[in-house]
């Protein structure tokens, strides 16, 4: 089981950590199982499930096995917060990419239950405009048979037309040690 320790909370670039780690930022709507896949890692609570989604709006550091850090970054797509929510987060996303060199990678979280969206391509076509490569993890796994997993798999790929999509659970750990494994061999590792 990887060690996770909570680094801080940061909003602009003055309060972020200073350390030489890469970094993989956990992006996702609201909701989508962001912390839950951070604490399943951890094997406990280190980051804040929320009870009412959306409330995060900062972006929280963890070091992943004193060799890289996780940022678990805002949740977004709340229909009550408006249309311009997206170009914030975008806009927060630009000035974190602006100031971190350091970011390997980003791991797109969405539930299984939906299909990839306007929010979901934008932010993958932004991040990887910089260069920036990006997996996408489907989450609640344990709602589905293990072929509706396999469909969801298989349309998710061809809707976002990106080669690494896991399936994952948080409640059960099923395929979470297979995303690590992923982020580290992929981005992390090969310096
Ligand atoms: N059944 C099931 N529920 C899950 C799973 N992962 C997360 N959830 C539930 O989904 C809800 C949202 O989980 P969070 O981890 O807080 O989601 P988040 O993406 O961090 O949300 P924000 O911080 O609001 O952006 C919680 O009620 C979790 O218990 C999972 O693998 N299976
Ligand atoms: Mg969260």
């Amino acid at each position: 089981m990887p060690k996770v320790t909570f680094i801080k909370s940061a909003v602009k670039f003055s309060d972020f950590p200073v350390h030489k780690l890469k970094e993989i930022a956990i992006a996702g709507r609201s909701n989508a199982g962001k912390s839950s896949l951070i604490n399943t890692w951890a094997g406990g609570k280190v980051a804040k499930v929320s009870q009412t989604p959306g409330k995060t709006r900062l972006l929280n550091f963890f070091n992943m096995n004193e060799s890289y850090c996780l940022v678990d970054m805002p949740g977004y797509g709340f229909a009550s917060r408006g249309g311009d929510e997206i170009k914030l987060w975008r806009k927060m996303i630009e000035n974190y990419l602006k100031q971190r060199p350091q970011l390997a990678g980003l791991v797109l979280l969405m539930d299984m239950a939906r299909d990839w969206a306007m929010d979901e391509e934008s932010i993958t076509q932004f991040v990887m405009t910089h260069d920036i490569p990006v997996a996408v993890v489907l989450t609640k796994a344990d709602k589905f048979s293990k072929q509706d997993i396999q469909k969801a798999v298989a349309r998710i790929k061809k809707q976002s037309r990106l080669e690494e999509v896991f399936p994952v659970s948080s409640q059960t750990r099923k395929g979470c040690d297979e995303v690590e494994e992923f982020m580290f061999k992929a981005w992390i590792k090969p310096q």
